[in-house]
């Protein structure tokens, strides 16, 4: 049976983002709306990954990437922008305010307080000025797989000992069968300044066709971009291949790519296709993603992984 409507997003804070996007799919809603509304619960907790309260780069500044791309493929998006609680929405504005897909940095900054988002004080969060203190004494730059659980890089351990991710990218489609995706981040923890990753980027981070389906990534972004990750896990629907079996095939393409050394690395992908079928995969083990599509169906799954 078809799941329709339906909606996916990476990690644990899916489940909540989720939520929101449910109550936006449940009463007819678009699935652009659902999308939006969705990361934007991300975006306004404070977690180690999405949104102002997130992790700052190495110079101390939280810097924001986001994306969004509806049914009709209309993209929009935003990267290294500052002080801005909701790139997700700036993100929106730019595709449906502005002849362009992508603003970035100060640019975007200026046009989103031109549409009237309040430029917020230049403050860490409690939790990430820790991090970032902590990080200053080594000041390494080097990814590590599931920084968020690994401890090395892990700011925001819950009390319940669990840790707080990570980058959230949403796919849905509406009661209407229309498909729409999001996805927004502060990046890798620590950063190089003016650092760009997967998540804003169309077709790396996130990429939705409506006729076929959508996809979004979390991860080493450097490693979706260079394989147009979204992209080709969308292409590979195209060709007939369930949404798991396409994100295990992007996955094994990174693998490839590295020749196998994909130790440091973690990637994964989740998508969803028109017939309402969903699946995701990762490089690592460690990764899972949220499922809903019903008013008491809002699951957490754990992603296969490759290695
Ligand atoms: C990035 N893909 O900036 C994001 C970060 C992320 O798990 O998803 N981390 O590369």
């Amino acid at each position: 049976a078809v799941k329709k409507p339906i909606v996916i997003s990476t990690w644990k804070e899916g489940i909540n983002a989720n939520k929101a996007a449910w109550n936006v799919l449940r009463n007819n809603g678009r699935a652009l709306d659902a999308v939006e509304q969705g990361v934007m619960v991300t975006e306004n907790s404070i977690n180690c990954c999405v949104g102002l309260g997130a992790n700052p780069d190495r110079d101390g500044y939280v810097t924001l990437d986001a994306c969004i791309m509806d049914e009709t493929g209309n993209a929009g998006s935003v990267a290294a922008i500052e002080r801005i609680k909701h790139p997700i929405s700036v993100a929106r504005k730019v595709m449906e305010n502005t002849p362009h897909v992508m603003l970035v940095g100060e640019g975007a900054q200026q046009f989103a307080v031109a549409q009237g988002f309040p430029m917020e004080p230049q403050i860490l969060s409690d939790s990430a000025r820790k991090a970032y203190e902590e990080w200053l004494k080594k000041s390494e730059y080097k990814p590590k797989v599931n920084i968020e659980n690994s401890g090395a890089f892990a700011p925001n351990k819950l009390s319940n000992g669990n840790w707080n991710h990570d980058t959230i990218g949403m796919v849905a489609m509406d009661a209407a069968g229309n498909l729409s995706g999001s996805c927004t981040t502060s990046g890798m923890a620590f950063k190089m300044h003016g650092r760009v990753g997967d998540s804003p980027i169309i077709g790396a981070g996130l990429y939705v066709d409506n006729e076929i389906g959508a996809a979004t990534s979390t991860g080493l972004g450097e490693e979706v971009i260079k394989i147009c990750g979204t992209h080709l896990v969308v292409e590979l629907m195209r060709q007939g291949l369930s949404p798991e079996a396409a994100c295990k095939a992007a996955c094994e393409r990174i693998v490839k790519r590295n020749k196998g050394n994909v130790k440091d690395m973690q990637v994964g992908f989740i998508a969803i296709n028109k017939q309402g079928e969903y699946g995701g995969y990762c490089i690592q083990s460690g990764f899972n993603f949220a499922v809903c599509y019903g008013d008491d169906h809002n699951e957490l799954i754990d992603a296969k992984h490759l290695m």
